[in-house]
Parts: structure tokens; C-alpha cells; sequence
């Protein structure tokens, strides 16, 4: 994959020059950190680098630019829409239980035009920046502020253009100053213009692309993406953020996820308000597999760009997230199914400062949990040569303490999955809180009138549409749980003593692997994936044969020799991921997971397509969780052995992945996933591309794909190409569930959700299918 880098050492010079507490963790350091760790870690070689140009005056204006004349306030009413429509759900119909006004900049004020207002301030002293800066929220100019915002927004727009143009798949842009709270004709939160928004409303005048998906996953609402695209059913708007009913900044009511969107644009706004901190990666995941990939694919966006803000971290005093930094190579991968893989990141903030530990309880909290959910290859079981680097999550501070370097690594694990690497294991217990289950309700309840595949999962709302409680009041609640010296010393006590513990784990030299037991020339394959030679000893692969009569015959023996091979290579670290052909998927799958299972993997997902039934004999004991897709069976068999039915619709197909495969896998946390495509597996080339690539998420990349000889060159070739990191191709065009697919999702689900804890959602499962 070919990965855009775009930066400019320039968008460092602004900088506080006043005292500030609120604005001082906005400081170049974040972006130079993360930019040096790219380098140390090899990544910034490994991309197209680009020099960040400035956005033009007329680019800034596809966002900001003066009211219409006779606009009352600066939203919902955008150039070119006449003003007929319904006035602002949020501000009229719905009680008021939070000041609408905070975070508003100009209303009911003339206030000159924007970027011409930005443009004089390089001219001003600093007492004048200084008085401007507080006519906002949360903002600080410098003379070189409206330099670097123009390099921000301008970095956006090359992305955009290295993406769309195919001179890049994907990439990242390294920017400062941010851009989510920038409003129409007001800095906010940092942010001076729209560098998103911007590169959104480019993307679809200069490439004429038309729906975009914008993911906001920054910890704090990106408030002013949503007021520029509210009404616009172009761009789909996902936002979540740390929102505590409301007492948390900006301290918006339309932050809330009763939040949807305005006329045409109804449904286009998806807001998830976190009520509580803490939020870590089984919620975040959640949140993506429930809410924002049903939408997201029902949507079908042509571009995603992702606003991505790294305060939603562990680590981070404002934030007080959980979420560890391998999430956000996760939650990466699962949105490069979408979109043919065109995915622009843009930074919103790197995190907030570090060095500090007095805001660090999250952190720890974090950390033991780390221990506590540590996977099986953590322990040393895997990989059996041990080459996994000790990579510390923290480093020595000047205080003494450690402080968490989490910002810089979650960059890195972005750019990482971008380029096409795998993902590492996610650690911790993949429970997600309640309080994220009441919020993830929250969003369905409001979003299902706008989404087939929420309403047609969803069951009539039991909780009240807002999160918001009338009764509690914004207050300043100071981030950060305990403060003082002693608790400070034990948090360090415990950081460093993760230190010693925490393994990252590393990338296999070699990322996928194909070995074929006939030729095939008409096989078109990316340079990198290996065509694998060796095969296992021939003791082995007798000792293994004797297991079944079919395997000891020409070619299926070859196969078996040549999938014990690519199986060690797997489990040695050296191969991340492969295929192999053969005439007897049952018996080769079978022998696949017993030597997985004896040599090292503590916990394997097999994923069995078609004819192939679970071995009889094969010990319940929870280190292999079986899974049938085919036909039209639903049977929970025990917790570690389910069928699904394989689904004919998009809709159907979608659901079952992503409501059932992927919380299943990755509450399991398997440290190998196989996957067999057996005798009349039924499977589109596209249905099995894309379980194959979102399967490379739950075992750190760890798939072993097994094809019965039947199946065509093509499925081989998508197979290899996704397992290698490239997007699956389009599952085609959406078609709703089936009642019978429904009706399947919902039993399992019920027989399923108290064991596995991913798939809950606090439905009331009776009342599901209409
Ligand atoms: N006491 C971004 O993350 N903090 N901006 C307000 C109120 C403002 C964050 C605290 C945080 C702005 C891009
Ligand atoms: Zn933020």
C-alpha cells in the first residue's frame, strides 16, 4: 500500500506567547514527537512524503465564508440553500437542559469575514492577539497562526489529492493547528480553520467524489465539523467524545446523540456521547462493529477521511480514556474495508501534555488492566522463538515518574495499519462498560428512523432518546482522580513496573504467503506476497496423515506438507499470514488445529465455510472457539461452537460480520484465526474478502486461510491481496436483511451474549424482529 505522509516543519512556529493554562497543552512538541517517532520507527521511509502547501484563500472559503445576507446565525443556513427549512430541532423543540450558547462565537454580531480577520493577524502585536484570542473559546494566535492554519488545511487537501488522483491509497497529515471545533467564521478549541471539513468540500468539488464519510475519534466533539455538514446528506458525520451528560467541554447539547442531523441531513450526524471515562479498546470497538460500520456501509462512502485526534487515548489528562494505542490500528483497519480503502487520517491533537502524572489514573487503571487481560503470546507461548521486542508504552520522565508516550505510538499504529501492516493483539478484557452499552442504545434508539440496518437490528427505544440529565449542571469538574504526592508514587510504582511487563508485540518479516499445490499462472499477485517452497519434514507430514485416509493420497499430502510449513512459519513469528490450496479442506483443517494447538497458539478461531463440521472428538475446553457459516442453520452448540446462516443480501451478510464474526473473535482474543473455505461454501469472491481482511484484526494479523481446490483462481488472488492488506472489493450495491437472517442474529445473540460480552448491546431480545 502506498501511504501519503504529508507535513511541513512550519505549522510548529505558533506557539502561546501569553499565560494560558487552558490553551498551554497545544504546543509544537506534540507534532514534532509524533513526526520523530515515525522516523525512529522506520514509518516516515516507508511513505510518500509530502511537503505540506498552503490552502488558497478561495480553498478556505468552501467553509469559511460570511452568512447568507438575512441569516439569523451562522448554521444551517449554508450559500446556495434557501432558508426554508425546519428551524434547528435542537435549539427549539427539545427541553433545555444545557446552555445552547457556549462554544457559540458571532451570534447575533456582525463579525468581519473570517479568513480576512485570520489574515490580519499577522500583523499584530501581542496584546492585540491576546485580546482577539479571548473573543474565543479556548484558542491563542500568533503571528504565525494563519500561516500554519493555512499549511493544516493545505496538508488536508494534498492528502486528498494524493488519494484521489491514485498517486497514494491512503495517508496521514501530520498538522498543527487543529481543526474539528473551527466553525464558519469562528476559532474554536484550538482550531483556527476546518482542515476536515475543508479537505471534505474539496474532495467533492475538485474530484467530484459525493458521499464521504467523516470519522471523528478525537475525545471531544468535533462540533464545528458537525454544524458545517449538519443539513448535508453528502457527509456522514460520526462523532464520539467524552460528554458526561453534558459536563464536559464544549458543554453541548447538540453533542448529545439525540443529536442527528437537520432536514435533508437527518440521520447524516451520529453522535456517541461518552457519559463516563475509562472508555477503553472493547468499548471503542463496540462502538465501531454496532454503530459505526453498520451505518458506515449502508452509507457507502467513496472517501473517509478521520479526524484523528489522539486525546481519546490512554494516557491522556483530558481525555481520561482507557483505550490502548494497537486500538487505533484497529479501529484503522475497519475503516479501510470502506471506500475502496481510501482513507485520509488528519490530526486533530497528538494528546495533551505529558510529564505529569497527576492526570494519569486512567493510565494505570489501564495498565493493571493490561496484566490482568494479558493474551497467552504475551506470557511467551508465542511466538515459540520469542522475537518479540520488549517496547515500553512509557518512558522516564524529568520528574522522575514515567509518562505515557502513548500519543506518538498511536500515530505510528495508524500509519502502521495504513501501509498495510498487521495490527497487533488487542490487550485487556474485551468487556465493554456498561456506560458504553447505554450510550451505544442511545445512538441506536436515535438513529434507527435513518438506518435500515439499526432499525432492522434495533428494537423500539426503552431509553430516553437524550443522554443528557436536566438535573446536573455543566461544573467544572477537574480532570484526574486522586491528586497529591503519594498517589503520584504509586502510579509510578505501577507504570514502571508495566515497564517490565508490557510486550508490543512485532511485525513477522514476511506478511502474507500463498503455496499452491498446482501452478497457476493465471494468479495475479502484489510483488510482495511470497510463493512458499518448503513444506514440513516428510515425518511430520506422515506422522500427521496417519490422522486421516485422504490426506495420505498425491496432492493432498503435498498440501498438508506445505500447510505445516506456512502454519510453523506462523507460529515462529516469521509468516503473518497465508493461503493454501488443497483437495481435502476438512481433514488439512483438522490437522491445522491440533498442531496449532500443541505447538504454541493458546486460543484459535476457526472459521469454517461450507461442508466442514466441527471434529467430534475435539476437546471442548475452550481454546477453539468453531464457527460454521453456511446454509441456513443458527445454532449455538456451546459457548465455543456456533452456525451461522451464510446470508444472501449485503444487509445480511454485514450483520452477521459485524453483529456477530467479529465480536465473537475478538472477545475470544485468539492468538490464530483459520479460516477454511470448504465444499460448497457458497461464498461471493467479495463476501470472503471481506471476512478474510476484517479476520486479520482479532490475532494480530495471525490467519491461516485454507481454500478447498475447487474454488477459483480469482477467490485465491482476492484472498492473498486482502490478506496482504489491500481493501476487499465492494460487496455491491446494499440490500436489506431478510426477515430469516434477522431472525438467526437475534437467537444467537441470546444464546450467546452472556459469555460474550461483545455482543451485548441491552436489547431487549424478545422484542426484536417486527
Ligand atoms: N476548561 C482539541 O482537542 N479545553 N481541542 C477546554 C475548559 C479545550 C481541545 C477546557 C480543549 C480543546 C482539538
Ligand atoms: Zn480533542
Amino acid at each position: 500500500m502506498r501511504t501519503a505522509l504529508v507535513y511541513h516543519e512550519e505549522m510548529t512556529a505558533a506557539r502561546l506567547l501569553w499565560d494560558d493554562p487552558e490553551c498551554e497543552i497545544e504546543r509544537p512538541e506534540r507534532l514534532t514527537a509524533a513526526v520523530e517517532r515515525l522516523q525512529q520507527g522506520g514509518l516516515e521511509q516507508r511513505c510518500l512524503q509530502l511537503a505540506a502547501r498552503e490552502a488558497s484563500e478561495a480553498e478556505l472559503g468552501l467553509v469559511h465564508r460570511s452568512d447568507p445576507p438575512g441569516a439569523t446565525h451562522h448554521r444551517g443556513h449554508r450559500l446556495g440553500r434557501a432558508s426554508t427549512q425546519p428551524a434547528p430541532v435542537l435549539k427549539t423543540e427539545l427541553p433545555t437542559c444545557l446552555s445552547f450558547t457556549t462554544g457559540w462565537m458571532g451570534e447575533g454580531t456582525v463579525s468581519p469575514e473570517y479568513v480576512s480577520l485570520l489574515r490580519g493577524t499577522q500583523a499584530l502585536s501581542t496584546e492585540e492577539l491576546q485580546a482577539l484570542s479571548g473573543q474565543y473559546d479556548a484558542v491563542y494566535f500568533h503571528p504565525s497562526t494563519f500561516h500554519c492554519a493555512r499549511l493544516a488545511a493545505g496538508a488536508a487537501l494534498q492528502l486528498v489529492d494524493a488519494v484521489l488522483t491514485g498517486t497514494a491509497h491512503n495517508g496521514f497529515a501530520l498538522v498543527r493547528p487543529p481543526g474539528h471545533h473551527s466553525q464558519r467564521a469562528a476559532a474554536n478549541g484550538f482550531c483556527v480553520f476546518n482542515n476536515v471539513a475543508i479537505a471534505a468540500r474539496y474532495a467533492q468539488k475538485q474530484h467530484g467524489v459525493c458521499r464521504i464519510l467523516i470519522v471523528d475519534w478525537d475525545v471531544h466533539h468535533g462540533q464545528g465539523i458537525q454544524y458545517i455538514f449538519e443539513d448535508d446528506p453528502s457527509v456522514l458525520y460520526f462523532s464520539w467524545h467524552r460528554y458526561e451528560h453534558g459536563r464536559f467541554w464544549p458543554y453541548l447539547r447538540e453533542s448529545d446523540a439525540d443529536a442527528v442531523g437537520l432536514g435533508p441531513g437527518r440521520g447524516f450526524t451520529v453522535n456517541l456521547p461518552w457519559n463516563q471515562v475509562g472508555m477503553g479498546n472493547a468499548d471503542y470497538m463496540a462502538a465501531f462493529l454496532h454503530v459505526l460500520l453498520p451505518v458506515a456501509f449502508e452509507f457507502d462512502p467513496e472517501l473517509v477521511l478521520i479526524s484523528a485526534g489522539f486525546d481519546s487515548a490512554i494516557g491522556d489528562p483530558e481525555g481520561q480514556m482507557q483505550a490502548t494505542p494497537e486500538c487505533f490500528a484497529h479501529l484503522t483497519q475497519l475503516l479501510q474495508v470502506l471506500a475502496g480503502g481510501r482513507v485520509c487520517a488528519v490530526l486533530e491533537v497528538t494528546g495533551s501534555k505529558g510529564g505529569s502524572l497527576a492526570g494519569c489514573q486512567g493510565a494505570v487503571r489501564g495498565g493493571l488492566l493490561y496484566l490482568a487481560g494479558r493474551p497467552a503470546w504475551a506470557g511467551g507461548t508465542l511466538p515459540r522463538s520469542q522475537p518479540c521486542l520488549v517496547v515500553s508504552l512509557f518512558s522516564p520522565c524529568s520528574q522522575g515518574g514515567y509518562h505515557l508516550e502513548s500519543l506518538s505510538q498511536c500515530v505510528c499504529m495508524v500509519v502502521k495499519a495504513l501501509l498495510g501492516d498487521p495490527a497487533p493483539p488487542l490487550l485487556g478484557p474485551m468487556v465493554p462498560q456498561h456506560s458504553a452499552l447505554e450510550s451505544i442504545q442511545s445512538v441506536w434508539a436515535a438513529q434507527a428512523p435513518h438506518w435500515t440496518s439499526l432499525w432492522q437490528q434495533g428494537s423500539t427505544p426503552t431509553l430516553s432518546l437524550s443522554t443528557c440529565s436536566p438535573e446536573r449542571r455543566p461544573s467544572a469538574v477537574s480532570p484526574g482522580g486522586p491528586k497529591g504526592k503519594a498517589a503520584e508514587a504509586q502510579t509510578s510504582a505501577v507504570l514502571s513496573s508495566l515497564l517490565d511487563q508490557l510486550h508490543l508485540y512485532t511485525t513477522p518479516p514476511v506478511r502474507t504467503v500463498i503455496a499452491l499445490t498446482a501452478p497457476a499462472a493465471a494468479l495475479v499477485l502484489p510483488p510482495e506476497v511470497l510463493h512458499q517452497e518448503g513444506s514440513a519434514p516428510p515425518e511430520e507430514t506422515q506422522a500427521w496423515a496417519r490422522l486421516h485416509e485422504a490426506l495420505t493420497q498425491d496432492t493432498a499430502f503435498t498440501a498438508l506438507g506445505k500447510v505445516l510449513h506456512l502454519l510453523n512459519g506462523i507460529l515462529d513469528g516469521q509468516v503473518s499470514s497465508g493461503i493454501v490450496t488443497t483437495p481435502v479442506a476438512a481433514p488439512t483443517l483438522e490437522v491445522v488445529l491440533r498442531q496449532g494447538l500443541s505447538h504454541g497458539a493458546q486460543r484459535v478461531f476457526c472459521v469454517a465455510l461450507g461442508q466442514l463440521d466441527r471434529p467430534p472428538d475435539l476437546a471442548n475446553d475452550g481454546r477453539t472457539l468453531w464457527l460454521n457459516i453456511r446454509g441456513k442453520e443458527a445454532a449455538a452448540l456451546s459457548t465455543f461452537h456456533v452456525s451461522v446462516p451464510l446470508s444472501g443480501t449485503t444487509g445480511g451478510f454485514l450483520s452477521c460480520i459485524l453483529a456477530l464474526v467479529l465480536p465473537l473473535a475478538y472477545g475470544f482474543q485468539p492468538d490464530l484465526v483459520l479460516v477454511a473455505l470448504g465444499p460448497a461454501h457458497g461464498l461471493q469472491d467479495p463476501q470472503a474478502a471481506l471476512l478474510a481482511a476484517l479476520l486479520r484484526g482479532p490475532a494480530g494479523g495471525r490467519v491461516l486461510v485454507l481454500v478447498e481446490q475447487e474454488s477459483t483462481c480469482q477467490l485465491v488472488g482476492v484472498l492473498a491481496r486482502v490478506l496482504h492488506g489491500e481493501p476487499p472489493p465492494s460487496l455491491g450495491p446494499f440490500s436489506m436483511a431478510s426477515p430469516d437472517d434477522l431472525q438467526a442474529l437475534v437467537h444467537l445473540r441470546g444464546q450467546l451474549e452472556a459469555q460474550w460480552e461483545m455482543l451485548q448491546l441491552l436489547l431487549e431480545c424478545h422484542e426484536l424482529v417486527a
